[in-house]
């Protein structure tokens, strides 16, 4: 196996933990902790479960000793794809108690994504939910198990047919659990994948610690703080940006909401006095909307986080007078910086910028494509290192030489210009990924799966400005023999079993991608040239 690590150079080590960044805490150590220090206060409350740290901590052992049970050991790695249920935390803990290494995949991944994270991870589980949204997890774990011949053991909560069943997990006394050592890679995230699939992000106990730890103060969480899970538990956010894992850090409540639609997460917040949620800018506004003709008490809420794509000065000015609470805006990345802007910064800083880092320690260059810095104000080509962002993916060698400098900065892909006092404006990017209400979409990933289809001659997958998703993914098709139909292009993409919110939302037909230009075009400046051309002729429409 393709061991788990993250390489921060010794000195750069010796400085983080130096300067008090990384404390040598660990995720078990952290549970036992909590579980002593706040037993019978809330920890999580789901659906219809509610559980005290003393619970979570007994479940987590339970959890522990039944994934070492089916034979696993430790270092081995556990595909995680789970609702947003409380079990969804019993897996986690219970995987990081028995040193396994959690990959997190989004309920929304299917085949495609699930099969690449399990060969590239190494995984030797994967555990699921038997159902949710309608959606049968248990098909799609036998169709991943056929094809990831190393995947042993499928795991599933709920009615787990030929599978294991979660439920029959039990306590084993004659289990002990060793310590993990705070460097070693506690987790794989799974990048927002801006070229091809999604890559995997080892982070180690020591640098995700100090990431949450240091947000929940700058969030300002307390153990009266209660925080909402509104977006899927798996992506970077809701988790530690403070998230729930910040939240437990300080002995705070964590709600789960099934859905994030304001439906589902009103009444949550009016029953369990939520103080602090985070979501992206499409749902902001969508909450913005609902809140003006509610019913629900939302008083409690004290902060609303919104961040994962560029939240506009415009909606965001209108937080305060709609919801009566402070925003917050997060501008982050599953490699490592986050942004926030303060609690306590003017509103203009709040309306008008993506915030500035955790850490006084984390290195921000703002450089143009020759890599020299802009002069301060300018929009520049974003690259950071620091003590919580990565210094290489896993198992990914091609990646790793394209996204980090020779001296160990994370080329962000984010264009941004950063104020006189520090703050980041995002700007916009460099790569070319769409950035869908939050999910980002890669553009080669998506043309690749066109390009599979007999009628399809070349296609080039470009963003457009979209009112409410922030962007919509746009597909040019260049067909060939039969034109094929959009939705039976759309039905295509289905077929090859990826994430539904990859589908394009739209697709044009053209005969030709009409480069007169000779000579070489590369695929950026194509999609360039056909977004362009594209909002041209739809403001010429509008103009009609
Ligand atoms: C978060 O993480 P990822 O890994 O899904 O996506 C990171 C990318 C950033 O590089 C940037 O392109 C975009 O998402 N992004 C934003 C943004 N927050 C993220 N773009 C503009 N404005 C913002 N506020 O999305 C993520 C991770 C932790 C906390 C929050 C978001």
């Amino acid at each position: 196996m393709i061991p788990l690590q993250q390489n921060f150079p010794a000195e750069f080590a010796d400085r983080y933990r130096a300067a008090g960044y990384w404390r040598g805490e660990t995720f078990p150590a952290l549970l036992k902790d909590r579980a002593k220090k706040f037993g019978n206060r809330t920890a999580v409350v789901g659906a219809d479960q509610r559980w005290t740290y003393c619970e979570l901590l007994q479940r987590a052992e339970i959890a522990a000793c039944g994934f070492l049970s089916l034979g696993l050991n430790p270092g081995d790695r556990v595909v995680v794809q789970l609702p947003n249920i409380p079990e969804f935390f019993s897996v986690v803990f219970g995987l990081f108690l028995a040193r396994l290494v959690p990959v997190y995949a989004l309920p929304a991944h299917r085949q495609t994504e699930i099969v690449h994270f399990a060969m590239r991870a190494e995984a030797s589980a994967y555990i699921v939910a038997a159902t949710h949204d309608g959606f049968d997890y248990r098909e799609l774990a036998r169709s991943v198990k056929s094809q990831v011949p190393d995947l042993h053991h499928v795991v599933v909560v709920g009615e787990a047919q030929e599978f294991t069943d979660f439920c029959d997990f039990r306590l084993d006394p004659a289990i002990g659990f060793a310590q993990p050592d705070p460097s070693s890679v506690a987790f794989l995230q799974i990048s927002g994948g801006s070229t091809g699939l999604s890559k995997l992000i080892p982070r180690t106990h020591d640098d995700y610690i100090y990431s949450f730890r240091a947000s929940a103060e700058i969030c300002g969480l307390t153990e009266e703080s209660v925080y909402l899970v509104s977006l899927p538990a798996a992506h970077n956010f809701p988790m530690s940006s403070p998230g729930y894992f910040g939240a437990f850090y300080v002995g705070a409540k964590v709600v789960l909401a099934p859905s994030p639609s304001p439906e589902t997460a009103f009444p949550l917040i009016e029953r369990e006095g939520v103080t602090i949620t985070g979501l992206v800018p499409p749902l902001a506004l969508l909450w913005l909307q609902a809140a003006q003709t509610r019913k629900h008490d939302l008083s409690s809420l004290q902060v609303l986080q919104v961040g994962g794509a560029k939240f506009m000065p415009e909606s965001a000015k209108r937080v305060r007078p709609i919801l009566g609470c402070t925003l917050q805006q997060v501008f982050g990345m599953a490699e490592g910086l986050v942004n926030y802007t303060r609690l306590d910064d003017p509103e203009e800083i709040i309306v008008e910028t993506q915030g500035r880092p955790i850490c006084p320690d984390d290195e921000v260059l703002i450089v143009d494509d020759q890599g020299n810095p802009v002069p301060e104000g300018e929009p520049g080509n974003l690259l950071t290192r620091g003590p919580y962002t990565i210094r290489g993916y896993h198992n990914d060698p091609g990646a790793n030489a394209r996204s980090f400098t020779q001296d160990g900065f994370y080329k962000t892909g984010d264009v941004v210009k950063r104020t006189a006092q520090g703050y980041l404006v995002v700007q916009g990017r460099a790569t070319d990924h769409i950035n869908r209400a939050g999910e980002k979409i890669s553009a080669d990933e998506i043309e690749d799966h066109l390009l599979a289809h007999p009628n399809v001659f070349d296609a080039a997958v470009v963003s457009i400005p979209d009112e409410f998703l922030g962007e919509r993914s746009c597909a040019f098709v260049i067909p060939q023999g039969e034109r094929p139909k959009g939705p039976a292009l759309k039905a295509f993409m289905r077929s090859r079993k990826v994430a539904d919110f990859k589908v394009p939302d739209q697709i044009v037909f053209v005969d030709s991608f009409d480069l007169t230009a000779v000579g070489k075009v590369s695929r950026k400046e194509l999609r360039a040239r056909l977004r362009a051309q594209f909002l041209a002729e739809q403001q010429m429409k509008a103009g009609q």
